[in-house]
């Protein structure tokens, strides 16, 4: 039974009504020199940064990254020897073969932490679909209503000036309120978060209630999941600038947070383009910091 790194897979989601994976039996060993034939290899595909432990146990065995990697997760068992293997000097046509031996069969739990540079957060609505869609080939589901994103997404963002120089952009569902505690969509999408060496925090500007309040929301879901988010990189992201009220006073707000927080600030407008460039432009800044660090 082998696992491989699929290409194109972004999710699990093929292997969740297939609890049961069986690979072929071999045969017993017989007479008439016959071997029993060996079952064959059963691989099952999986998307890079699925990780892999027995069930149960916290220990992780594998770590599947790569693209066509490869990991053996459970051994078949030897075919049993035919007759032929038996003969000896005085014996030549002995009567014993010998029985094939069982695989081995256990339970694993296997989970996906997605691998990408820039994760982006924030609540439902935010635009965080939109603008995967309009940065990269990427084409999440937009609409107008919460939780239209239900699996993570994955895009290529290339550089404004250098169409080689490339990072991977995660869209996850939007969080709410208690999501760490399993609200909403909860941490099932916080953890594909945890790999990202910078994260990008989306607040609806054209959304007239307080801009601190729902950036301090999803900071507290951050900070309250089990692996430590509270102190990666980020960039506060004011989205909708076309559908802002009061512009002036909701950039002033905007900036006001990111101060409060110590971190930078940049708006957009996934319709009118506005402030994207200089957006992708910071991202690549600071993933080339972190990976650094
Ligand atoms: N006017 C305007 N509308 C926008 C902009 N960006 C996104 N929207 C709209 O906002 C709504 C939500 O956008 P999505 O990209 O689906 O939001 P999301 O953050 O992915 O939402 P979930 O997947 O539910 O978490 C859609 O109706 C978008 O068309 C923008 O820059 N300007
Ligand atoms: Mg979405």
């Amino acid at each position: 039974m082998i696992l491989r790194v699929g290409e194109g897979l972004n999710t699990l989601l093929h292997l969740h009504h297939q609890r049961l994976v069986r690979a072929d039996r071999g045969a017993h060993g017989r007479g008439s020199n016959r071997t029993g034939r060996g079952g064959g290899d059963v691989v099952l595909r999986v998307p890079p940064g699925t990780v892999v432990r027995v069930a149960g146990d916290e220990k992780i065995i594998g770590d599947l990254v790569d693209e066509g990697q490869e990991m053996v997760v459970a051994r078949g068992g030897r075919g049993g020897r035919g007759n032929a293997r038996f003969s000896t000097a005085t014996n030549r046509a002995p009567r014993t073969a010998e029985d094939g031996q069982p695989g081995e069969q256990f339970e694993l739990d296997l989970e996906l932490k997605m691998l990408a540079d820039v994760g982006l957060v924030g609540l439902p609505n935010a635009g965080k679909s939109t603008l995967l869609a309009r940065v990269s080939a990427a084409r999440p589901k937009v609409a107008d209503y919460p939780f239209t994103t239900l699996e993570p997404y994955l895009g290529v963002v290339q550089a404004v000036d250098d169409e080689l120089r490339t990072l991977v952009m995660a869209d996850i569902p939007g969080l709410i309120e208690g999501a760490h505690d399993g609200a909403g969509l909860g941490t099932q999408f916080l953890r594909h978060v945890e790999r990202c060496p910078v994260l990008a925090h989306l607040v609806d500007l054209a959304d007239p209630t307080s801009v601190e309040g729902r950036v301090d929301t999803i900071r507290g879901e951050l900070i309250a999941h089990e692996e430590p988010l509270e102190t990666r990189p980020w960039v506060l992201v004011g989205t909708k600038t076309d559908a802002v009220g009061d512009r002036e006073a909701t950039l002033a707000e905007l900036a006001e947070v990111a101060e409060g927080y110590g971190v930078a600030w940049r708006s957009i407008s996934a319709v009118t383009g506005e402030g994207i460039d200089r957006l992708v432009g910071v991202l690549f800044e600071m993933i080339e910091g972190a990976k650094e660090r």
